[in-house]
C-alpha cells in the first residue's frame, strides 16, 4: 500500500524525536491512521533525527495484518527552524539520551509546546522538569507504551508488540484538548490509549515489565513469550518483590500480585517480540540497564534496602554488553 505525504514541513506540529523503532512506530500510528481506521495523507506529524540535514525519506511500515505501508516522511535535522512550528513533541529515543537530544531544542520550541517522553524506565524527567522551569509555557507529560515494534532496517519497521499506551501530565502546562484529541489516533482496539493522574505510578508499572522482560530475555537470549516458562517464575517474583518494597520507600505503593499479573500480560500481548534490551545487546549497543534495574539498585540504596537479585542483573547485563 503506497500512502504519499506530502512533503510539507509547514504544516507540521507534532515532532517525533528519535527515529528508531518506536519513533518510527508513533509516527505511522499517528500520520497512517485516520478515524477512519484506513490509511490516509496526513502532514502535520514530522520525525527529528540526527542527520546533519533535513531530508525526505520512504519510511516502512508493516502493520498488524502484515500489509506494508510506505509513506515519504520528512525528518528534520535538529536545528532546523521548523522547530518553532512545533507543539506537541513525543521523545521516543533511548533514557541515556534524553538529556543530551532533548535540552538543547526547548529554547527552539514553540513556547506553548508540550513535551511527551515515551522511553522505558525513568530518572531522565527529573533533568528535563527542572529545565522547564526556564520556560514557564511549555508542558511534560510521562508516558510509556508496551507496543514493540522490530526494524526490520533503518527505515522499515514491523509491528510486533501490541499493548496499551499510559500518559498523564506530569509538570507545567497540561496538554491542550485539541491535541489530546489528535492522539487519540493512538488508541484502537487490542492498542488503547489511556490517561492517568498521577502519573508515576503508572510508569513504576512499566518499570517493573521491563524489569522483569528486559534482562531476562537479554540474558537467556529469547523472545518475550518464552519468559512464561515455569523454570523463570522464581526469578519474576523475586525481582517484582524488590521492586515493590522500593517504589513504596518512594511513596508508590504498588501490589506485587497485580504487577505479576501485569507483567504475565505483557508476555503474552509481545511473545514474538524481542525486547529492546535484547536487541541492543545483540546489536552491541547500550542498554537501558541503568534506568530500569540499574535505577531500583540506585533508589535501594538511598533507604537501605537489599536488592540482589536487580543487582545481579546489573551486573550480568553490564558483563554481556561488555563481550
Ligand atoms: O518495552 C518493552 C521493551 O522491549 O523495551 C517491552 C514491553 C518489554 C516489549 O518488548
Amino acid at each position: 500500500m503506497v500512502v504519499t505525504a506530502k512533503p510539507l514541513t509547514a504544516h507540521a506540529n507534532i515532532a517525533i524525536l528519535g527515529a528508531g523503532a518506536i519513533g518510527q512506530l508513533m509516527y505511522h500510528k499517528l500520520g497512517l491512521t485516520g478515524q477512519s481506521g484506513q490509511a490516509e495523507e496526513c502532514n502535520d506529524v514530522v520525525l527529528i533525527g540526527r542527520q546533519p540535514h533535513t531530508q525526505q525519506r520512504t519510511l516502512q511500515f508493516t502493520d498488524s495484518n502484515g500489509r506494508t505501508h510506505h509513506t515519504t516522511a520528512t525528518i528534520l535535522n535538529r536545528d532546523d527552524t521548523h522547530l518553532a512550528n512545533i507543539n506537541l513533541l513525543i521523545v521516543c529515543v533511548k533514557a541515556y539520551q534524553v538529556e543530551n537530544a532533548l535540552l538543547p531544542l526547548l529554547s527552539k520550541l514553540t513556547p506553548n509546546c508540550h513535551v511527551v517522553l515515551l522511553h522505558n524506565g525513568l530518572v531522565p524527567h527529573l533533568a528535563v522538569s527542572a529545565a522547564l522551569k526556564h520556560y514557564p509555557g511549555l508542558g511534560l507529560s510521562l508516558g510509556t507504551t508496551s507496543q514493540a515494534a522490530l526494524k526490520i532496517n533503518q527505515w522499515h519497521i514491523k509491528h510486533t508488540g501490541f499493548g496499551v499506551t499510559q500518559l498523564g501530565h506530569y509538570c507545567g502546562t497540561p496538554l491542550s484538548a485539541e491535541l489530546k484529541l489528535r492522539l487519540q489516533v493512538l488508541h484502537s482496539d487490542n492498542q488503547p490509549l489511556e490517561w492517568y493522574q498521577p502519573v508515576l505510578p503508572i510508569l513504576w508499572q512499566k518499570l517493573a515489565i521491563n524489569a522483569v522482560i528486559n534482562p531476562l530475555s537479554a540474558l537467556n537470549k529469547c523472545a518475550n513469550g518464552q519468559l512464561a516458562a515455569e523454570k523463570y517464575q522464581p526469578q519474576i517474583k523475586a525481582i517484582i518483590n524488590e521492586l515493590v518494597d522500593v517504589a513504596k520507600c518512594d511513596g508508590i505503593e504498588l501490589a506485587p500480585s497485580q504487577l505479576l499479573t501485569r507483567v504475565k500480560q505483557v508476555i503474552a500481548l509481545t511473545s514474538a517480540n524481542f525486547s529492546s534490551m535484547y536487541q541492543d545487546v545483540a546489536h552491541h549497543r547500550a542498554t537501558e540497564i541503568d534506568y530500569i534495574n540499574g535505577y531500583i539498585c540506585q533508589q535501594a540504596r538511598r533507604y537501605n534496602l537489599a536488592v540482589p537479585i536487580n543487582q545481579s542483573l546489573v551486573a550480568k547485563i553490564v558483563a554481556l554488553s561488555q563481550q
